[in-house]
């Protein structure tokens, strides 16, 4: 999509908007009357009577005015526009659409696709019972920040930093006052500086070998770098850390459907990184399927059952005890016929029958790729970082067993073992894409290893 470039033309520059305003303007009023036509009646019959949308017929008001006229003049970030239009909004109701409606027209949002976020949202409002704009206002910003493609922008990754900042709070309390104190009790660089800094990070769940690599990496680069006193490791540590998680980059190019692969032990937030996931996709318009190939528990299936529900995406399964490469098969015949964007496997996570597991899951590979060349595209190894040293063996056990082509580290938030990542992204060599900071959909983010670092290391986030 990337309605950014227009957003920017419409409340940007002042001089830039004042020139192109009012073919803008006349722009977004045309495509906003005939999508209100258009849209009236297809909402009509979707929507229920008591929540249908009123299709507005922008008569443009002095309030609208005046809201515009702010808008243009404000500074141009999501949640700025977002507190503008929430201006005097308490709870869900007309008062919300008729706002989310401008503020979308005002983005230039194509009509039908305001029309189907704001009755998406409206669905999940009344699934979820929310009323108060405090409940939702947070999702309401992360959805229009993935429907208009601006997560890259300065205000979203600001709050993402927030976020990972915060989620890491306390993983930082105990590694950045060891800091700390160690800067504080040496001067110069010696060997028992070096020593402590090493059981500092064996403390913080680094791991023997990683921490002894990463020591060893550190002390490269102060000879390079040619630094002599303690205070500037901090810097070379950032340095550091960043590199490691600099992975190398890969073909992008997928042939449609994508097909991602869920892998990792049980409990690790497999199934509910698919449902977070596959939210971001839909946010994004594309057209989900999710394959239950995690037929051990037939609660399971229903999980996910009811997450594919909530999400909107499709959803193949078969009953509990069935094949999962059956499953993965079926599932993946659909998705070709259906014309799918992206197709999830999800898959069971039992370790206790480690041969099993893995069989099984080569199994699924290849009747994936048997049935559509190149899938799965990606592999992607779920590791919650509440298991500390655990993650280690496990990445290994399945990138023998299965391949990985990512990692996704969930359970970030409240652990004091953040460390981990930098533990697996070293040995391991493998992207962290995701990671997760909570229990709600906005709580899965793209991972930004610079953010990580700073937010490990209590340096405050710079655009
Ligand atoms: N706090 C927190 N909880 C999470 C996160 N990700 C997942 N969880 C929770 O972890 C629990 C297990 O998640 P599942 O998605 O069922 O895990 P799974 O890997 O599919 O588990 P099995 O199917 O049993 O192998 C759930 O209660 C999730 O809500 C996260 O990032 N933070
Ligand atoms: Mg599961």
């Amino acid at each position: 999509m990337g309605f950014f470039s227009a957003i920017k033309k419409m409340f940007g520059g002042a001089e830039q908007a004042d020139a192109t305003a009012p073919q803008d303007e006349a722009a977004a009023k045309a495509a906003a009357e005939s999508g209100a036509q258009a849209g009236a009646e297809s909402i009509a019959e979707a929507a229920a009577p008591d929540t249908a949308l009123a299709a507005q017929p922008l008569v443009v008001s002095p309030a609208d005015e005046a809201l515009t006229l702010r808008l243009r003049g404000a500074e141009p970030k999501l949640s700025v526009w977002l507190g503008i239009v929430l201006e005097g909004v308490d709870e869900a109701g007309d008062l919300l659409w008729q706002r989310l409606f401008f503020l979308l027209r005002a983005l230039d949002a194509p009509e039908a696709e305001a029309q189907n976020f704001v009755r998406e949202f409206q669905a999940w409002l009344t699934r979820m019972d929310y009323r108060q704009v405090e409940e939702f206002r947070s999702e309401l910003q992360y959805r229009l920040a993935l429907a208009l493609d601006m997560e890259d922008e300065e205000d979203e990754r600001n709050r993402l930093f927030l976020k990972i900042s915060q989620g890491l709070s306390r993983t930082r309390e105990q590694f950045a006052k060891g800091l700390d104190a160690l800067f504080a009790g040496h001067g110069e660089l010696n060997d028992a500086f070096w020593e402590e800094l090493e059981e500092l990070f064996i403390m913080a769940d680094l791991g023997y070998e990683p921490s002894i690599e990463l020591v060893e990496r550190l002390k490269e680069r102060a000879r390079k770098e040619k630094v002599t006193e303690s205070a500037k490791v901090r810097e070379l540590l950032m340095a550091e850390v960043e590199e490691i998680f600099r992975a190398p980059r890969r073909i992008a190019a997928v042939n449609p459907p994508e097909v991602v692969l869920m892998i990792g032990v049980n409990g690790v937030g497999k199934t509910t990184t698919i449902a977070k996931l596959a939210h971001r996709d839909r946010m994004q318009g594309k057209k989900v399927m999710i394959a239950a190939a995690d037929t051990f528990r037939a609660a399971a299936i229903e999980q996910l059952q009811v997450w594919a529900g909530r999400v909107g995406a499709l959803f193949h399964a078969r009953t509990a005890g069935s094949d999962p490469a059956a499953v993965a098969y079926e599932a993946m015949d659909r998705a070709l016929q259906e014309g799918v964007d992206v197709l999830y496997v999800d898959t069971a996570g039992r370790l206790q029958t480690k041969v099993n597991l893995m069989e099984e899951l080569t199994k699924i590979r290849q009747v994936l790729g048997k049935k559509h060349a190149g899938a799965p595209h990606r592999t992607i190894l779920v590791i919650d970082a509440t298991t500390g040293q655990n993650a280690l063996s496990q990445t290994k056990l399945f990138k023998e067993a299965a391949g990985i082509d990512e990692l996704i580290i969930t359970k970030l938030d409240g652990t004091a073992k953040g460390g981990v990542a930098i533990a697996v992204a070293m040995q391991h060599h493998l992207p962290i894409t995701y990671v997760g900071l909570g229990e709600v959909m906005e709580d899965l983010r793209p991972f930004s290893g610079e953010d990580y670092a700073r937010a490990l290391l209590g340096v405050s986030a710079e655009a």
